[in-house]
C-alpha cells in the first residue's frame, strides 16, 4: 500500500483550505468503511488523507427552520436510533437498517454513503423519494438535489475542493407513507441487488426510486406521473410496474443477472408501493420489518 500523508482538522475552513491546496491528490477520510477498503484493494492511492472526523459542527440530527438536516459525520446507526428519524421520517430508520451490519453501520456515514455513489447504495432511494438536497461547501455554497448529485457509478457532482456539510430532508405537513426494500442474495452483510422506496402522500402523489439497477440511482418519474390522483388497487399496481421498469437498466454482475434484476424490481416495487399506501391508510406493516 502507498503511504500517505495524514491530517486530522478540527473546521470545515481547515479541511477546505487542505482540499484547496492538494486537489485530487487528497482524500476527505469520514468513517473510512468505503474509502480505507479502497485504499487497501489499491482502488485510489491518495498521497493526502484529510479525516474530518474532528469538526464538530457536522455532527448531528435537528429541525432547523422547515427541514430535518443530517450532519455529514451522522453515521447509520445513529440515524437509527435517533426518535427524531423514527418521527418524521421513519423509512430513513427502515433504509438505514438495510445497511450492513451494526459493527459497519456504527462507522458509516449517510453522507460518505452518497459521496461514494455505488449504485448499490442503499441511502439513495429513500432520500430521493423525500426529496432530500446536498448541502456542499467549496468556493461557494451550493444546495443540491439529491437527484441531481450522482453523475455515474462512483461520480457526484462533487468538485475536488469541495466538501458535502449535510443532508436536508424537507419537513412532509401532509399525512403520507413510505418504504424502502432491499433485496439481497442472503440475510445480513450484503450489497443490494435490486432497492426500491416509495412514498405515497395523502393527496395521492407518489415517488418512486431504486437503487442497483442502474449505473445510478433513479426516480421513476413517469410511473409516478401515471399513478397521480389514483388510489391503489391491484390492477393499478400491474399496470404500472412496465412503465416504473423503463426508467432502470440493470446489468449483470457477481450479485444478480439483468434478467433477475428487472424481474425481482416489479414484485418489489408492487410489494413497497402496496406497504407504502397501506402505512399511508394506517394499516401497513411497522417501519423498520424487513418485506422481503
Ligand atoms: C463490509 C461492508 C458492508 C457494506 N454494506 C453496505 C450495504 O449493505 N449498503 C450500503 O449502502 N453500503 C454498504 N457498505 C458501504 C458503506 O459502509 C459506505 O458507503 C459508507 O456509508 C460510507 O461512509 P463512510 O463514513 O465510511 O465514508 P468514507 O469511507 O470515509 O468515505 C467514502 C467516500 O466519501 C467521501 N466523503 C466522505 N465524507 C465526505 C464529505 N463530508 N464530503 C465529501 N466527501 C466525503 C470520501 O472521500 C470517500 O470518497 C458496506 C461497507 C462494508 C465495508
Amino acid at each position: 500500500m502507498k503511504t500517505f500523508e495524514y491530517f486530522k482538522v478540527a473546521s470545515v475552513d481547515e479541511a477546505l483550505r487542505l482540499l484547496s491546496m492538494y486537489g485530487n491528490k487528497a482524500k476527505i477520510l469520514a468513517g473510512g468503511t468505503d474509502l480505507v477498503v479502497m485504499i487497501d484493494d489499491e482502488m485510489v492511492a491518495p498521497d493526502y488523507i484529510i479525516d474530518i472526523k474532528g469538526i464538530n459542527n457536522l455532527k448531528g440530527i435537528e429541525i432547523r427552520d422547515n427541514y430535518l438536516w443530517i450532519g455529514a459525520l451522522t453515521t447509520f446507526s445513529e440515524i437509527i436510533h435517533a426518535e427524531i428519524i423514527k418521527e418524521k421520517f421513519p423509512v430513513l430508520f427502515e433504509a438505514s437498517k438495510r445497511v450492513a451490519s451494526v459493527g459497519v453501520r456504527n462507522r458509516a456515514t449517510l453522507v460518505g454513503n452518497i459521496c461514494s455513489a455505488v449504485p448499490s447504495l442503499d441511502s439513495a432511494p429513500t432520500l430521493l423519494v423525500l426529496n432530500a438536497s446536498v448541502e456542499i461547501k467549496g468556493k461557494e455554497d451550493k444546495l443540491v438535489p439529491i437527484a441531481d448529485f450522482f453523475k455515474g457509478p462512483r461520480k457526484t457532482i462533487l468538485e475536488k475542493d469541495e466538501i458535502v456539510l449535510g443532508i436536508r430532508i424537507p419537513l412532509e405537513t401532509r399525512k403520507y407513507g413510505a418504504n424502502y426494500i432491499k433485496l439481497g442474495r442472503y440475510e445480513g452483510e450484503d450489497l443490494a441487488q435490486v432497492g426500491v422506496a416509495t412514498f405515497v402522500a395523502e393527496d395521492l402523489e407518489y415517488r418512486i426510486a431504486f437503487c442497483a439497477v442502474a449505473p445510478t440511482p433513479v426516480r421513476a418519474l413517469d410511473a409516478e406521473a401515471f399513478l397521480k390522483g389514483k388510489e391503489l388497487n391491484t390492477n393499478l399496481l400491474d399496470e404500472v410496474v412496465p412503465l416504473a421498469l423503463k426508467a432502470i437498466a440493470p446489468i449483470s454482475d457477481v450479485r444478480a443477472s439483468k434478467e433477475y434484476r428487472l424481474h425481482t424490481s416489479g414484485v418489489l416495487l408492487k410489494r413497497s408501493l402496496k406497504a407504502s399506501f397501506d402505512r399511508l391508510k394506517g394499516n401497513g406493516p411497522s417501519y423498520g420489518i424487513n418485506l422481503v
